[in-house]
């Protein structure tokens, strides 16, 4: 530490013969910008923070347990946009450049591949607020500090910092609007949230590797055994390097760090419950007050869009036919004929892009009986159309394997029951793992390829 600051001296000393040398801290890269910046801090930007509670260990808590949610919201964000088909074009943002991911084919198996990934996703990324909350809170002497760089590294820190808190505050904001209104932004969402995606990742590549030893040295600065049995009047600053967090005229404490940890704790822990129970289901979903299109109404499950919004007109169901394409000549089906073919029951959740997922018995149609029906041997793939005549989701592809799952059907059923208007009656596509966007109601029309 000391060698360092002396070399940093003699560095500048060497650069600043003309400048008044030696006053002032070290520079990386001495400029007389920097040094009049310094001269003339703006108004209000030395606060005094007095808690005693910052400090090294405390931010560390708060980041190593970011450094463990983060990169599963990250990954699980990914693999849905992987999931909604960017092969077909269905992907939102349709065309990202550079940003491609690579593509894959969606499994099919386990059923509650989407489920699982969209609770993680979506879940997560609420339980996390309160922790970005509390490490703002704890950092906030650094954001006000200046000069804002005192070198060049400094500088691409500083940015990245900018990227990593302003990238992740817009995904919370971004993502948390689209579960909370009824597509209000529509694809913009998704295209904001995407690109908004890449600038918190690219922030929390650099600051990861920038921080990670500071972190783990913060880190075993105290026990948390310790910190866990220290009261409120015993909780006095940390000691050891302050790295610009300890205050320097500290107040006493008017909460124990464990009582913050609590605090911060309680409320992830708060709202994991509040959000839960949308993919857990039964009673617990009515505490799923996060997610309201998540909540069901009684003795039902939710429904993200009713037939009366999607347009759907009565003459459109009462002589409905379902068409086949792809084969040699398209070949029309009516709802009981449908029905006196071979039935097969399969229990599959359906999982929202939101977070919210249901499980239900739904019984109809094998997709893969209604490709031999069309007259294919099989299909690489299937473009289904809705009665619904607008709307981004009225029409979905899907891939050979979504096809050709035993369990992918075209239901007719849920539950024992037909289905409701609402869920998408006369038929509606449902396959396992397939992200809820694509299992489309009021199915009108399939035409395979091959
Ligand atoms: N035609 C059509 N099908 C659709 C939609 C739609 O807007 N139009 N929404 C999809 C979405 S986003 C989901 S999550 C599921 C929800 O199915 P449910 O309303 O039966 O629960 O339907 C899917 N099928
Ligand atoms: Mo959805």
């Amino acid at each position: 530490m000391s060698r360092s600051r002396g070399r940093d001296r003699s560095r500048e000393t060497s650069h600043d013969d003309a400048d008044a040398a030696g006053e002032g801290p070290a520079y990386g890269f001495p400029t007389g910008l920097w040094r009049a910046l310094e001269r003339r801090p703006p108004p209000g930007t030395d606060p005094r923070w007095r808690s005693p509670l910052r400090g090294p260990w405390l931010t560390s808590v708060f980041g190593a347990a970011l450094l463990v949610l983060l990169p599963i919201i990250i990954v699980t964000g990914l693999l849905s946009y992987i999931a909604y088909g960017p092969q077909f074009d269905q992907a939102f943002p349709r065309d990202v450049g550079l940003l491609r991911l690579p593509i894959f084919d969606w499994p099919t198996r386990p059923s509650w591949l989407y489920r699982l990934n969209q609770g993680l996703h979506v879940g997560l990324g609420l339980v996390v607020v309160p922790l970005v909350l509390a490490k703002l809170w704890s950092v906030i002497p650094k954001l006000f500090q200046w000069p804002p760089a005192r070198s060049l590294a400094q500088v691409l820190e500083r940015i990245s910092l900018l990227m990593l808190v302003g990238g992740m505050l817009f995904e919370i904001a971004t993502g948390v609007l689209n579960i909370q209104y009824d597509y209000l932004f529509g694809f913009s969402f998704y295209t904001a949230h995407y690109y908004g995606a890449w600038v918190f990742i690219a922030g929390f590549v650099v600051h990861v590797p920038l921080k990670l030893g500071t972190m783990l040295t913060s880190l075993r600065s105290r026990s948390f055994a310790a910190v866990l049995r220290t009261s409120r009047a015993q909780t006095l600053p940390e000691t050891g390097p302050g790295h610009g967090l300890i205050p320097d005229d500290p107040e006493p404490a008017t909460v124990s760090r464990r009582g913050a940890l609590a605090l911060v704790g309680g409320g992830s822990l708060l709202v994991l419950v509040l959000t839960a129970g949308q993919t857990i289901g039964g009673i617990t979903r009515r505490t799923a007050l996060l997610l309201p299109r998540g909540r069901q109404p009684a003795g039902s499950f939710p429904v993200n869009r009713t037939a009366e919004s999607a347009g759907i007109r009565r003459d459109d169901v009462e002589g409905w036919r379902l068409t086949l394409s792809g084969g040699r000549r398209d070949v029309a089906f009516s709802r009981a004929a449908l029905q006196s073919l071979p039935q097969h029951t399969a229990v599959l959740p359906i999982a929202c892009v939101e977070g919210w997922s249901t499980t239900q018995t739904w019984t109809g149609v094998p997709l893969r009986d209604l490709v031999r029906l069309a007259g294919l041997e099989t299909a690489t793939s299937a473009e289904v159309q809705s009665l619904q005549r607008s709307g981004a989701f009225r029409s979905a592809v899907l891939q050979g394997s979504q096809v050709l799952d035993p369990d992918s059907l075209l239901a007719l059923k849920v539950d024992g029951e037909d289905l409701s208007a609402d869920h998408g009656f006369p038929a509606r596509i449902i396959v396992p793992a397939l992200p809820g966007v694509h299992c489309t109601k009021w199915v009108t029309s399939i035409e395979f390829r091959t």
